[in-house]
């Protein structure tokens, strides 16, 4: 009797054992038939308006975590949407990603124009658990001043310019106002020298 009680109990303990992991193993099993998810990749683009030569931050992050030194391609196209060009392969860090695009470099095509507008996404690749990922597209506009005053570059100095600088108007490098297009004297600040340039200029026009 004592010893049937024994294998009664050590049988109880073993079937309450093997129950106690089957949703253990059952998770196992859906984990490794689980496919890939969607993920998504973020980009943000600034300043969109820049005078060729100046640098263009590209930075995004990667909505999941990915581990550091992923692959994340940033891609440019001459505002056609087709033709994918790289640009750039920067790395992550804690899942975002970081590119200086200095706009007289980089450019592949067409080679003899680094002016207009070219649209710039980010894509990922993706990895074991999740599906690759494109940004959506941002576009930047690289223009050639052509005419001093032209602040935001549509070729002609009007009250849009003098916006442009009114807005950015007691900055300097580091401010979050800051904006080197309207320092048009170069000095590091914007004041009212820089106005008096467009207000000199005003109503000029590219003939
Ligand atoms: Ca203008
Ligand atoms: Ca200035």
């Amino acid at each position: 009797m004592k010893q049937l009680d024994r294998k009664t109990i050590w049988g109880i303990v073993l079937t309450l054992l093997l129950i106690s992991m089957l949703p253990m193993a059952l998770n196992i099993q859906s984990a490794r038939a689980q496919d890939p998810l969607p993920s998504s990749i973020s980009i943000d683009v600034d300043p969109i308006l820049v005078v060729v030569g100046y640098n263009v931050t590209i930075k995004g992050a990667i909505n999941e975590t990915v581990p550091d030194d992923t692959s994340v391609y940033i891609e440019y196209s001459n505002f056609t949407k087709s033709n994918w060009n790289l640009l750039a392969k920067v790395n992550t860090t804690n899942s975002q990603y970081e590119y200086n695009w200095t706009t007289d470099v980089g450019l592949l095509w067409p080679p003899t124009n680094k002016y207009g507008w070219w649209d710039v996404r980010a894509r990922w690749e993706g990895d074991a658990n999740y599906l690759p990922a494109t940004s959506t597209v941002k576009t930047v506009r690289v223009v050639k001043v052509k005419i001093f005053g032209d602040v935001n570059g549509d070729v002609k100095v009007d009250g849009k310019d003098i916006a442009v600088v009114g807005v950015a108007f007691g900055s300097y490098p580091g401010h979050p106002r800051w904006n080197p297009l309207a320092d048009l004297n170069h000095d590091n600040k914007i004041d009212g020298i820089d106005l008096t340039f467009v207000a000199k200029n005003f109503g000029k026009k590219d003939p």
